[in-house]
Parts: C-alpha cells; sequence; structure tokens
C-alpha cells in the first residue's frame, strides 16, 4: 500500500455515500415497532433475501434447534416459544445470509490499492468472501489459492519465527466455543499466550473488577432474575440499538411495577419508551409502554461519582432506618465495608455533583428508587468500561449492590451486557493473555502440550509490539482490527510491518487492505450455514451474556463449495504448522462432539458437556458469587475504596465519548442514518450541548474541527465533522466508532485494565477555519 501514512484522518470512508443532505431533527417515538420493521425490510432488500431471511429469522434463538443469533449476546427467551427477535438481529443476519458474492473475479478486476480508497460500507456491501485469496505484490491483488497451499503459507512462515512471541492471535467474539478452545490451543502449542480479542476493547474492565470483588469474573444475574427484580439500574448502554432483546426485558419489568433508571448523558430511545418487537397485537395497535422511571444525565465519565453518591445517601438514609442496609449481609459476606462507608462520609456532595453533574436533588431520587426495591439489578456496558477507571466503577456498582445485599438471592445482582455474541465464551474457552495457572496445568495435562506460563499480549499490547517490529505474523480470527483498534494511522503502520497477516473472515473488510507483505484472506463458514463434516451436520456452541451455553446448529447452504468451518481452518493452520504435533487436529475436526469431550476435561463447569449442552435451553455455567460462595482472597466479596477521578473537563476543553450509530455493527455500516437519533445521511458529526456549540459559535450541521489531547502531549485531529445540537450535559460530545479511532491514541489505555479509552477523549472543538 502506498497511500500516505501521515496523515490522521483516516484516508478512506467508513459508512456509504450519502445519498442526500445531512439531517437531524430530535425522535420522539417509542424504541422498535414499525420504524424498525420498515428498516428491517429495507436491508432485506438490498440483500436480495426476502425469501430465505423471513425464514431464517423464525429459526433463530430458538429452543435447541436453529443458530444463535450472531447479533449480540443477549440470552434467549427463557420460555423458548416466543419469537424472540428483533431489527438488528435481523439485520445481522441477513447481512451474513446474503446473496452477493465477492469472487476471485472481483479480485482479479481491482487492485488492493484501488480497494483500499472505497468506503467500508461498499467493502462488505460486496457480499460473501468464496474461496481462499493470496495477496501477489507483483500485481497488487488478491489471487486464488488453494487451502493446502495457503495453509503451507501459514505453517512456513509460523515455524520460521525466532521466537513463537513473534505471532499474535486475534479473536473477535462471533467464535464458536469449539473454534475457540482449538485456536488456543494452537497458540499455546506453538508456545505463546499472544491472545488479543475484542474483550480487551470492551469488557476487560468487567471481568477484572467482578473478579477482584466477587471472585467471578462474569455477571452472577439471568433472565429470570430480569423478571424478578423491582429496580433495573441501566448504565451506558443503548439499548434500542445494541442489545435490542432487552427492550422486551424491560417492557415487562414495566408493566409489572419496576421501576427503570437510566444513567446515560444521552436519554437514549429506549429510556422513554418501547414497542416490544416481536408483539404483533402492540405492534398493530401502536401501543407502546415506558421503559424508564428516572434518567440521570450524567457527564462523561461521572458514572463513579454518581453511584458514590447513591451510596451516600443510602448510608444517610440508614442513620434512621434500620432496613436501609442489609446489616446481616454485609457482615456474614463482606469485607471492608468500614473502609467504604468512610470514604463515602468523607467524599462530599459538592464534590459528587461536580464530578457525576447530577443535583443532589435527583441523585437522591434514585437512591429511594434503590432503598425501596427489595431487589436491583444494576446493568451496564460500555460507558461504563471504557474509561481510565472502568474497573473501579464496576467496583463501586458492586459496592452499591453490596449495601442492601443485592447479590445471590433471586432478582438482585451485577449484570453487564456483553457485546459480541461469543465474546463470554471466549474468555471462558481459553482466549486470555493473563491465563489462570490452573487452567494451564489442565490444557497440559489432558493434551499433552507444553503451554508457555509468561503473560502475553492484548490488543494495545500487540499494535505496541508491531510499532517495535516485534510481530512478524498476525493472525485475525474473525473481526476486523485494523479498524476496530485505536490510533487507526498507527494500527495501518503496525499491521503493514508484519511478514504475514491472515485473516479468517466471512466479507470482504479494511482488515484485508491493510496488510503485512504477504497476506491471506480465508473465507469461513457463518453461523447461519450448515456444517458438514466426515461425522455428520456438526453444531458449535456459544455462552450468552448469563452464562447460558447452547448449542447453534447452521441450517442454511453455505455461500460457496470453497468455504471451510472455522476449526477446519484452525486445525488446517495448526497442522501445518506443527507437522508433529500429537494434537489429533483432523480428528478433532471430524467431529465436534470430540473437541467437547476434551473441553469438558480441561474447563471448570463444562463436565459433561456434550449431554448438557443438548438440553432443551443448554445449560448454566457455575457461579460460585451467585451461590455466596466468594473466590477472593478473603473468601468474602469484597467493598472497594478508590477516590473519585477528576473528570471534569479543563476550561476550554470537552469529553468526547465514541459510540456506534443505530444502523452499524460495530465496523459494519448499514447506513449513514441513526433513527432513534433523529439523523440522517450522515455519519461524520459531533453530537454537543447547545450551550457548548453557542460558546465557540458553532451553529447546527455546520463543520468543526476536533483535536484531541492525548496524555503524551501529542494531537490528532479531524476536520469538516458536521456539529448536532444535542440533550447533553454540558462538556460532553459524542460521536461514532470507528471513524473517530483515529482520536484515540494508543498510548491513552486504562491502566485499570489495559482498555483503551474510547469513551473518554479530552478534545477541543472549534468551528471549522
Ligand atoms: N446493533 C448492534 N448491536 C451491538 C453492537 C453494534 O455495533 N450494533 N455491538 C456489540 C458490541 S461488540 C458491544 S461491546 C455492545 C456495545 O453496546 P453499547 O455499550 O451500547 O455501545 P455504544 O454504542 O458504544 O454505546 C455506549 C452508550 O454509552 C453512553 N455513554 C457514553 N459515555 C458514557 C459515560 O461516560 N457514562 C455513561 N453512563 N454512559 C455513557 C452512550 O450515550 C451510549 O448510549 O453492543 C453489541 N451489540
Ligand atoms: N473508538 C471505538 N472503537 C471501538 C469501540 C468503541 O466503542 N469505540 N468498540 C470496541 C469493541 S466493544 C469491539 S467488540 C471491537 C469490534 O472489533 P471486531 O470484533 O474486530 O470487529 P467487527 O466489526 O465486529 O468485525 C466485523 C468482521 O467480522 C467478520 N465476520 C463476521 N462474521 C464472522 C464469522 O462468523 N466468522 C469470522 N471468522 N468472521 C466473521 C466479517 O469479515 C466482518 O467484516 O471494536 C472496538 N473498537
Ligand atoms: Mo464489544
Amino acid at each position: 500500500m502506498n497511500a500516505s501514512d501521515d496523515e490522521q484522518q483516516l484516508e478512506h470512508r467508513v459508512g456509504p455515500v450519502p445519498t442526500g443532505e445531512p439531517e437531524f431533527e430530535p425522535y420522539h417515538h417509542p424504541a422498535a415497532g414499525w420504524g424498525a420493521a420498515k428498516s428491517v425490510t429495507k436491508v432485506l432488500l438490498r440483500e436480495r433475501e426476502l425469501v430465505d431471511g423471513p425464514r431464517a429469522v423464525m429459526k433463530m434463538n430458538h429452543e435447541n434447534s436453529g443458530f444463535d443469533c450472531p447479533g449480540c449476546a443477549w440470552p434467549d427467551d427463557t420460555k423458548g416459544l416466543k419469537l424472540d427477535i428483533c431489527e438488528n438481529g435481523i439485520k445481522h443476519v441477513t447481512w451474513e445470509m446474503t446473496g452477493k458474492r465477492v469472487g476471485r473475479e472481483f479480485f482479479a478486476e481491482h487492485t488492493v490499492s484501488e480497494l483500499f480508497g472505497w468506503s467500508d460500507f461498499a467493502l462488505e456491501d460486496q457480499g460473501r468472501l468464496t474461496e481462499p485469496m493470496a495477496y501477489d505484490p507483483e500485481t497488487d491483488r488478491y489471487v486464488p489459492i488453494s487451502w493446502k497451499d495457503a495453509f503451507e503459507v501459514v505453517g512456513a512462515a509460523l515455524r520460521g519465527l525466532e521466537d513463537p512471541n513473534q505471532a499474535a492471535y486475534y479473536t473477535s467474539g462471533r467464535l464458536g466455543n469449539e473454534a475457540t478452545f482449538l485456536y488456543q490451543l494452537m497458540a499455546r502449542e506453538l508456545g505463546t499466550n499472544n491472545l488479543p480479542d475484542c474483550s480487551n476493547m470492551c469488557h476487560e474492565a468487567s471481568g477484572r473488577a467482578l473478579q477482584a470483588s466477587l471472585g467471578t469474573g462474569k455477571g452472577t444475574v439471568d433472565l429470570k432474575d430480569w423478571e424478578a427484580t423491582d429496580a433495573l439500574f441501566i448504565m451506558g448502554v443503548n439499548v434500542a440499538s445494541n442489545a435490542p432483546r432487552m427492550l422486551t426485558s424491560l417492557v415487562e419489568a414495566h408493566h409489572r411495577g419496576a421501576k427503570i433508571v437510566h444513567i446515560n448523558p444521552m436519554v437514549e430511545a429506549a429510556a422513554r419508551k418501547a414497542i416490544v418487537p416481536h408483539d404483533f397485537m402492540d405492534m398493530a395497535l401502536f401501543k407502546s409502554t415506558r421503559t424508564g422511571s428516572l434518567n440521570l444525565q450524567v457527564r462523561i465519565g461521572g458514572d463513579m461519582a454518581l453511584l458514590r453518591g447513591i451510596a451516600k445517601a443510602v448510608l444517610e438514609q440508614a442513620q434512621s432506618d434500620s432496613k436501609a442496609l442489609d446489616v446481616e449481609f454485609i457482615e456474614r459476606h463482606t469485607t471492608g465495608f468500614e473502609e467504604y462507608k468512610a470514604l463515602c462520609e468523607t467524599t462530599s456532595w459538592e464534590e459528587i455533583e461536580r464530578q457525576s453533574g447530577i443535583a443532589r436533588s435527583e441523585i437522591l431520587k434514585a437512591a429511594r428508587i434503590y432503598r425501596d426495591a427489595d431487589r436491583s439489578i444494576i446493568s451496564w456496558c460500555l460507558g461504563v468500561t471504557q474509561h481510565e477507571q472502568g474497573v473501579s466503577t464496576v467496583r463501586e456498582i458492586v459496592n452499591l449492590l453490596l449495601l442492601r445485599g443485592n447479590l445471590g438471592r433471586e432478582g438482585a445482582g451485577p449484570s453487564p451486557v456483553r457485546g459480541h455474541s461469543n465474546v463470554q465464551g471466549n474468555r471462558t474457552c481459553g482466549i486470555d493473555h493473563r491465563p489462570a495457572e490452573e487452567f494451564l496445568d489442565r490444557l497440559a495435562e489432558v493434551c499433552r502440550i507444553d503451554p508457555p506460563r509468561k503473560h502475553g499480549l492484548d490488543t494495545v499490547g500487540t499494535l505496541r509490539a508491531m510499532q517495535r517490529g516485534e510481530i512478524k505474523v498476525f493472525v485475525g480470527m474473525g473481526g476486523n482490527f485494523a479498524l476496530a483498534v485505536p490510533d487507526s494511522p498507527l494500527a495501518y503502520r503496525a499491521l503493514r510491518s508484519c511478514d504475514l497477516t491472515v485473516q479468517v473472515s466471512t466479507k470482504l473488510n479494511r482488515s484485508h487492505l491493510v496488510h503485512g507483505k504477504r497476506a491471506l484472506i480465508l473465507p469461513c463458514l457463518g453461523r447461519t450455514e450448515k456444517d458438514h463434516q466426515r461425522g455428520g451436520l456438526q453444531s458449535t456452541s456459544v455462552e450468552d451474556s448469563m452464562s447460558m451455553v447452547h448449542l447453534s446448529v447452521g441450517m442454511k447452504k453455505p455461500a460457496s463449495p470453497h468455504l471451510l468451518s472455522e476449526p477446519a481452518i484452525i486445525a488446517g493452520m495448526a497442522r501445518a504448522a506443527l507437522p508433529e504435533s500429537e494434537t489429533p487436529w483432523e480428528w478433532y475436526v471430524e467431529d465436534y462432539d470430540r473437541i467437547r469431550d476434551t473441553m469438558a476435561r480441561v474447563l471448570d463447569g463444562f463436565e459433561d458437556f456434550n449431554r448438557r449442552v443438548r438440553l432443551p435451553l443448554g445449560f448454566r455455567i457455575k457461579q460460585p458469587a451467585r451461590e455466596l460462595v466468594f473466590l477472593t482472597p478473603s473468601g468474602r466479596a469484597e467493598f472497594s475504596n478508590s477516590p473519585l477521578p477528576d473528570v471534569v473537563p479543563e476550561a476550554g476543553m470537552l469529553a468526547l465519548g465514541t459510540m456506534r450509530s443505530h444502523d452499524q455493527w460495530n465496523t459494519t455500516i448499514y447506513s449513514d442514518s441513526d433513527r432513534y437519533r433523529g439523523v440522517k445521511n450522515l455519519r461524520e458529526l459531533v453530537f454537543m450541548n447547545k450551550h457548548d456549540m453557542r460558546e465557540r459559535g458553532i451553529g447546527k450541521l455546520k463543520p468543526v474541527d476536533i483535536v484531541a489531547h492525548a496524555r503524551d502531549g501529542s494531537t490528532r485531529s479531524l476536520s469538516g465533522y458536521l456539529a448536532i445540537p444535542y440533550d447533553l450535559p454540558r462538556g460532553s460530545a459524542l460521536g461514532y466508532m470507528p471513524e473517530m479511532n483515529v482520536l484515540c491514541a494508543l498510548g491513552d489505555y486504562s491502566t485499570e485494565s489495559d482498555q483503551p479509552i474510547m469513551k473518554h477523549l479530552k478534545v477541543s472543538i472549534t468551528a471549522a477555519g
């Protein structure tokens, strides 16, 4: 690639070329409902899937038949009866099932340099990849390669490394459990724990915080708890767009009389009212339900102060109200309460109001709801985690829950909303750059390998190592690493410095065009497709946000006869890299039950895996914290006591968060509209408070320059973005990923979680010069 590397703007569009003028009108309709239905029809038409699309949707997320919706990690309806679907799940599935194909003729027609100039939307819009391709530097084109030769290219490169740590193996959270297990086995048999994954960018903070506080790195509640709770606190998640099936739970909760508190700088669509997507009577009657009791528009990064305020209020209440705290629970199950109480007392209300951006009277309302609820659930996503203080904030969530014994009983507990459909399963099944010793011991014993003990690289670590020239081979098992990671120009340079980049993918994306000296595209089956191996039709398992593991079986004819399954591709690479390996790679791929039998012996909670995963709703992985068993050093749930960070922007500066629009799936863009936020034909925008705009002389839909100031003093900028006056706290601004990844400095990752700080950039915004 010869595109200029020094520019900070992305050198290509991400979204489609707009078909009309940018528009913005605040949205006042309920979430889901007919707007969603219309949007689905448009996508089905575009993907030429009007026949198969609806049929597939009927098969999605059904009790022990059909495939797991790859759209998100929200659990399936416990009753297993309803059609549990949503607009964005349908879009996501039809995106995979598209009738369009990108074959060898396409690659013969276009050089990689030319394709690099295309938008990311246009790249994926070409359809499904059909056969393995290798980069030919002579012609700057991808040319067909046989599977055998492709595996040999990978094998030779890996065998040729001086040190196995010169390779990194990235996982995106779509990968099923069986492939995940084989993938980490391959990396570790080769001798490295370099297993960066997308979770390093989303819920690393949640895992570390829950582990430290409760000894289990996952949420403790399930859907039954959601159905039983009295109060829901929904923090930093755009429910209607990113976890739409949660809308059903919110509507049910409201009907039951439960209170729902939304904590978000934006009043997102789900914080007002919703129409249950699969409730056809409600749809027909336009009957919407309120899904919010209280909105707290916290400033960016202000969640920890807000939580501290609620805790402070509950502790104050306890002076005159013997039921405000669950004293018995605190005494029996926790440690560190006195210190935390003292910390809450010394944190002043002025400080809490200033740091959260919320008036004390509003915080007291939330505290009242929390105090009056017998059972509370606190749920969160990226608005909480992608910050410097992500771990401390999640621990503060747990602190608040512990005060009233909201743990280990029905209807109560922490409930992180995970991202990719199997990102939680990936970690459970061994994708961890900091693996536990006990896990490695079991792996060594059962698989008879000698796994490395030294910790490996995560996502940020991999990019830094590439920058230093220490990574020669990069394998991307799904995802779109180049576009998803921070500091795009640096990331592009880093990837281009590799000797070999390998992408296992379903669709053409940026990571195929930002490549090493040699490069391979290895196309795989999607989750909706039939996976036939010697042992017959195979299924794979996935784990949802609430630790339920169940089977997913494809039902569609593969997009091309040349596709291989992910387990088969991993086995092919592993055999080529490890010709002498005693691991029965080929035998595993013949029948995934065999992989599961090995997993049952290695992984905690997977005993009798093959039988239990075939139970009607699968099985739930044991959650010690749920049973009030705390695998912490003290054997108790541990209160944390971190000081509040200073998150108030300096004079003239703003805090900028990067997030998704309604019509995108991470780096996959469906359109340039964001329906629930009232935006049309525009992605290159920044949402701002209207006073912040006026102060800077910026008009509605007028162009601005954005300069991000990194910790090391360097700056990154974007120009020509259009400002949208939005109901936001002063000092807070928001815009879209992945475009805004150019503003995220690689060095700006959380010292608590190593997660890139994607929700809190320090920026100055001025009217375009
Ligand atoms: N349709 C669809 N579904 C998806 C995805 C997708 O791209 N499209 N992505 C999947 C993945 S991988 C993930 S990780 C999840 C992501 O799901 P979300 O966490 O909902 O993702 P974002 O769009 O980044 O939204 C962040 C939300 O946090 C709010 N926010 C920003 N800063 C703060 C803050 O400081 N405090 C608080 N309280 N809130 C803040 C924003 O206003 C926004 O509502 O969704 C998953 N599901
Ligand atoms: N600035 C900023 N950056 C962010 C975020 C943010 O909030 N702000 N969020 C971060 C988060 S939470 C995440 S999870 C990452 C997302 O990072 P990734 O998971 O790396 O990216 P995706 O966009 O989900 O990957 C899309 C690609 O996956 C491939 N794919 C789809 N289905 C399959 C399949 O079944 N198998 C295989 N092998 N490939 C498949 C397709 O080729 C598609 O192009 O982005 C992160 N980046
Ligand atoms: Mo994610």
